[in-house]
Formats: structure tokens, sequence, C-alpha cells
């Protein structure tokens, strides 16, 4: 028995934050046994009800930011940025300022996935998770998709986690010794939360700190470097592999992913449409590879999984002309790769919080294909000034109005595209709300 030795402090926790993330670090720490108080910046933040139930006790405060005295450690949820006065206050003070992931991460008993990158993470996770669940694995999946990480602890042990992780969570966490990390791509994104693009950057690339095996873009030339001290490395790209990497080869006119010189699966043989796809599937490929999970059960996802909701979701074909509802485009990036996937003439509905991005990609990923932009909400403007060199632009006062523009300018055959390049929150509580307008107003049109 361990002695208790009375002239320690006792650790308190500052639990900062009351969304999902907050309400987790509760349910945690109560089963732990561990003191705690909770701040929020909001009078009445989502999580207060559950937090009631989790928590009758709760020491909170709301709508004020005031350091507590008595406190050692700050959880911070990820929507807090990272220059946010009280943690700076916190630093000061010389206080331990994490996040919910390196908590779980430090009481993790089974091997972890750590999925990263600025688009395509939820997919990749998803594949992930299909696939050692096909190879006979037991497998939790959680993180910025789905449960968050700590509520993963409270199920029974699986062989496996799978964990999406944000910019913002891998910002704050030190420990995160992944059995596989893969970081998938980097390109400008949640500007308003990082200091500069650079810092935004540097935390995808926190994924590979303590990896013990890793999972590389082969067009990220940045990303060697950091990868080079880990032993296993395995890249992935959309162009031909060399040995044992992953890539794409063309043969008779076919294009197969391929795993150095084997081909391994026609791309017309995979369920999710766009090249972007392909590169996702890749990646899965690689991290099953490393996780030693069988080729044929990776393979029979990849030919069934048809996608998540709300990314390059095929709603409808109405008077000749398709609906496809990509959401889940909440930067330029992935605008431009929803528009490169589509045969043919776009009306593209776009629009919404910007987040601080560039517009101006987006021309160059419209030129020769746009029969028209519909544009709505906050930055609407901002993206109809970067569209002024692939005109027509049109504004629409909200998603039903956008849609019904969409289908008049519409000619047989085009596709209307929801790929908005901005985040939802200055019309929608989150993004699945904005696709599902999105699909009511399409059913709606004559
Ligand atoms: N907030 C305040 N004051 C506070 C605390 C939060 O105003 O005191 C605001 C934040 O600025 C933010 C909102 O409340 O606008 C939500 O923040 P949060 O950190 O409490 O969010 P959670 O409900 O805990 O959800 C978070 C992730 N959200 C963010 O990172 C913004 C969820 O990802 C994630 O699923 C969840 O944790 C579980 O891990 C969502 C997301 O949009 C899907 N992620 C971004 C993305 O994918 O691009 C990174
Ligand atoms: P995340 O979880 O990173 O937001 P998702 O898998 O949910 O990623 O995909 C979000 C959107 O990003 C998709 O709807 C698509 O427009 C785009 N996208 C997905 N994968 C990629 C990729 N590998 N490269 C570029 N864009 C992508």
């Amino acid at each position: 028995m361990s002695a208790v030795n009375k002239t320690a402090p006792a650790s308190k926790d500052l639990v900062f934050g009351l969304g999902a993330t907050g309400l987790s670090i509760a349910r945690y720490l109560r089963r732990n046994e561990a003191d705690a108080m909770f701040l929020d910046s909001r009078d009445a933040p989502p999580g207060i009800d559950e937090l009631k139930e989790v928590w009758p006790d709760a020491d909170v405060i709301l709508g004020r930011m005031e350091l507590p005295q008595d406190v050692n450690r700050i959880i911070v949820s990820p929507g807090i940025a990272d220059n946010h006065e009280l943690l700076q206050k916190a630093r000061k003070k010389k206080l331990e300022v994490v996040s919910d992931i390196e908590i779980f991460a430090r009481d993790a008993r089974a091997p972890i996935v750590a999925v990263t990158g600025s688009n395509g993470k939820s997919t990749v996770t998803t594949l992930i998770y299909h696939m050692c669940r096909a190879a006979g694995r037991k497998v939790l999946a959680g993180g910025n998709l789905g449960k968050p990480a700590l509520d993963l602890l409270d199920e029974e042990q699986p062989d496996v986690y799978v964990l999406e992780l944000s910019s913002f969570q891998l910002q704050r966490t030190e420990t995160l010794p992944a059995e596989v990390a893969v970081l998938l791509n980097v390109s400008p994104d949640h500007l308003d939360w990082h200091a500069d693009e650079d810092e935004y950057r540097q935390s995808k690339y926190r994924v590979y700190r303590e990896a013990r095996a890793a999972v590389v873009n082969r067009a990220d030339h940045r990303a060697a470097e950091y990868v080079k001290d880990i032993d296993r490395v395995i890249t992935f790209g959309l162009d031909e592999p060399e040995e044992d990497q992953y890539g794409v080869r063309r043969e008779d006119d076919v294009v197969f992913l391929a795993r150095g010189d084997m081909l391994l699966i026609a791309t017309n043989d995979i369920a999710m449409v766009g090249l972007h796809n392909q590169a996702n599937a890749l990646a899965a490929l690689a991290a099953g590879e490393l996780l030693g999970l069988e080729m044929p059960a990776m393979l029979q996802v990849i030919s069934e999984f048809p996608g998540l909701p709300h990314r390059m979701q095929f709603v409808a074909r109405k008077a000749a002309v398709n609906y496809i509802n990509d959401s889940k485009a909440t930067n330029v990036a992935a605008a431009v790769a929803s528009i490169g996937s589509i045969d043919g003439m776009v009306v593209l509905v776009a629009g919404g919080d910007g987040k601080g991005g560039d517009f101006s990609d987006l021309a160059a990923a419209l030129e020769g294909k746009l029969r028209a932009a519909v544009l709505i909400g906050k930055d609407a403007e901002a993206i109809a000034r970067a569209l002024d060199t692939v005109m027509p632009v049109y504004f629409a006062q909200d998603m039903v109005d956008a849609v019904r523009q969409a289908a008049a300018y519409a000619e047989s055959d085009d596709t209307v595209l929801l790929a908005p390049a901005c985040a939802s929150l200055d019309q929608y509580a989150n993004y699945s709300a904005r696709g599902d307008a999105f699909c009511d107003a399409v059913e709606a049109l004559a």
C-alpha cells in the first residue's frame, strides 16, 4: 500500500469548454474520482444540463473568464483558440494546458491509429475502422469524428483505437505514441483559430512526433523531414508507386490502385467517387498494412464503402440535372477536390464562413467548367470577388433560394454541386444541417 503524502498539493483540473468534449472530460474525471471545476465563456453552454446529471455538485463558472486559484491543470476543448487570454494567463502561471487527446493517449492501453489532414480525415478514419472490423479486429473509432476520444475509454478495451484528430486537438497534445500516424494532406484552413498558416501546418505534423509507423503523402515534400526517424514509413499518392508504396497504375486504359507493381483494384470498382477518394483509399490501405490487416479484407471494404453522408453524396437527378451534396467541403482545397471530381459543367452552390481563407484557388478549379455560381452566407461577397474571372455569379438569400436559382441556371447533364468552401456556422448548426437543407431544397424542386 502506498503512503499518503499529506504535504502534496491537491490535484484539481479546470475543464474549459462545456460542449461535447467538455462533457466527455467530465465523465472521464468522474469515473476516475478526480477533483475538477468547469468553465465556459457562454452563459448557457450546450452541455450545462448534462453536466448536472454527470456531476450534480459541479463547481461551474459561466460567462466570466477568471482563472481559479487552486487548479493545476487546464483541459481545454478544441474550439478554444490557443491564444485565448485565459490560456495565456495559465501558461504564465506554469499551469499545464492540455487537450482531451493528451489525457486519452496517456491512459489508452490499446494501439492508436491517429489520422489527421486538412481533408479526408473522417473518410479515412471510417475506412480504417471498417477494414479493422473486416479483418476481425475489435476496434473503436472517435475523436474529432463521432464519439469524443475519452468516451472510448469507457468501453471494453479494443485491439485498436482509430482517432480522427483536428489541428486544434494536436496543437495541445504532447503525448501521442501512435502505432500508426497518418497525415493525409495539408492546405490552408482554420486561419481564424491558428496564429498563422505555419502554426496550422506545424500542428498537423505533430501527429508524427512519437509515432512508431507513418503513412505519408508523397506530394507533401515537407512531410519526409518529419518522419525521417520513424522506422516504418509507407507513402501514398496518385502517381505510380515504387516498390512497397501505394499509388495508381494504368494498364490497358484501366486505372488501378496499386502497391508497387501489384494491381489491387480497378478505380471503377471503388464505391466512393472522386480522385480524392482514391487518395483516401490508398492512405487507408497503407495504414491497414502497417497494422497487419489482410489485403482481401481491406479491398472488400474499398469496393463496398459508399462514403459518408454529406461527402460527394448523390442526392437526385431532376430534369436531367444531377444534384450532389458535398456540404463537408468546408475549406477551399476540399471544394477544389470536389469540383475536380465532377465530369461536365457545374453550377456551384458555395459560401458561409470562410474562416479567414483565400478563395483564389476556387476560380482556377472552375475555369472552363462553371455554368454559374450561387453564393450564400457571410463570405458570399468575398467569394464573388475571387470568382470575377469565371462569372456568372449570383447571390441567394438562403438554401431554398440558392437551389431554386441553381436549378434555373443548370442545363441538361450539368451538376448542381453544394461545395461551400466555408464552414456552415454563420447559417447552420453544423455542416450536416446545411447538407440536409440542400437535400430538402432539392427534393422540394418541381
Ligand atoms: N466555445 C465558446 N466558449 C467556451 C467554449 C467553447 O464560445 O468556453 C465555442 C467554441 O469557440 C466553438 C464552440 O463553442 O465555436 C464549440 O467548441 P467546443 O470545443 O466546445 O466543441 P465540442 O462540442 O467539444 O466539439 C469538438 C469539436 N469541435 C471543434 O473543434 C470546433 C468537434 O469537431 C468534435 O466532434 C468534438 O469536439 C468531439 O471531439 C467538429 C468540428 O467542426 C465536428 N471540428 C473541426 C473540423 O472538423 O473542421 C476541427
Ligand atoms: P475531414 O474529416 O478532414 O473534413 P472528410 O472525409 O469528411 O474530411 O471530407 C470532407 C471533404 O473534403 C469532402 O467532402 C471532400 O470535399 C474533401 N476531401 C476529402 N478527401 C480529400 C482529399 N484526400 N483531398 C482533398 N479533399 C478531400
